[in-house]
């Protein structure tokens, strides 16, 4: 029976042929699923980062384990969905530009839908402008999420943000979140986002909170 352990380990070691049944295996053992991703999978990463940081793996490595990640979210993917898709409006989804991570954005897209949003995912590396044009020509967008990995690209979010209030955004009720690994509540004031999370789920109780008030 595969455990918590074993599919972090496998993340870890990107192990990208055995994810999706590890991941099955556990889930039909009773594993929850919210555990099998945080304890799990996102545990996992952590574990890729700081061996990246002292030199012990680099790029594809990180590459594969991302790869295995994403594989094995989308085995999770129907146990943490729910089905109330868009009756809290629109949720615009997007990596900043010249930032091309994207797992922590896909989960915080997962988490957003599942608390009954329609999410319009622009990508990675999406220009400023982009998300702008998005805000303003989809449906009922109530929220702009964007997102940052590095410490390099907090520039770009601070951009992206004062692009979308420049354009008038925030006249049309529409609030901006901001978040990545970087991110904090202080640097998300200073730059005039009107919310910020370290988390996906926190993300989501967080938009329908700013969507409902
Ligand atoms: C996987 C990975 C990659 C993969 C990305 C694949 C992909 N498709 O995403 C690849 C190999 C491409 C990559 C490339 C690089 N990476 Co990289 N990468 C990582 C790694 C190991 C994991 C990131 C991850 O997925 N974490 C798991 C997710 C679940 O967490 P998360 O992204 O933080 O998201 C959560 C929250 O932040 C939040 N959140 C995220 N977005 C949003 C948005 C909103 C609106 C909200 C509310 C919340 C929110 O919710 C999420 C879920 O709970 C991290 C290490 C780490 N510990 O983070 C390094 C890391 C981010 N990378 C790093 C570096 C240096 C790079 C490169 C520059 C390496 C290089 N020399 O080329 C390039 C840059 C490429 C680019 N231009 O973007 C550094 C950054 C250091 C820094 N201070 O800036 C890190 C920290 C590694 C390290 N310890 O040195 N990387």
């Amino acid at each position: 029976m595969a455990s918590i352990q074993e599919v972090a380990e496998l993340v870890e070691k990107g192990k990208v042929k055995l994810i999706e049944a590890a991941v099955q295996e556990a889930l039909d053992a009773g594993v929850d699923a919210g555990a099998l991703l945080n304890d799990g999978m996102i545990a996992a990463m952590g574990v890729v980062g700081a061996k990246f940081q002292a030199n012990e793996i680099f790029v594809p490595e990180m590459l594969v384990a991302a790869k295995t990640m994403k594989k094995g979210v989308e085995v999770l993917k129907p146990h943490l969905a729910g089905d109330s898709v868009g009756q809290l409006g629109t949720y615009i989804l997007g990596t900043v530009a010249g930032d091309l991570h994207d797992i922590g954005k896909n989960l915080v897209g997962l988490m957003i839908e599942s608390a009954g949003f329609r999410v319009v995912d622009l990508g990675v590396d999406v220009p400023a402008e982009k998300f702008v044009e998005a805000a303003k020509s989809e449906q009922n967008v109530k929220i702009v999420g964007a997102s940052a990995l590095l410490t390099t690209t907090m520039d770009s979010l601070k951009n992206t943000v004062q692009t979308l209030i420049a354009a008038g955004i925030k006249e049309l009720g529409i609030k901006i979140m901001v978040g990545g690994a970087p991110i904090t509540q202080a640097f998300a004031d200073e730059i005039g986002a009107d919310a910020y999370t370290p988390d996906a789920g926190a993300a989501a109780v967080k938009a329908k909170e700013l969507a409902t008030a």
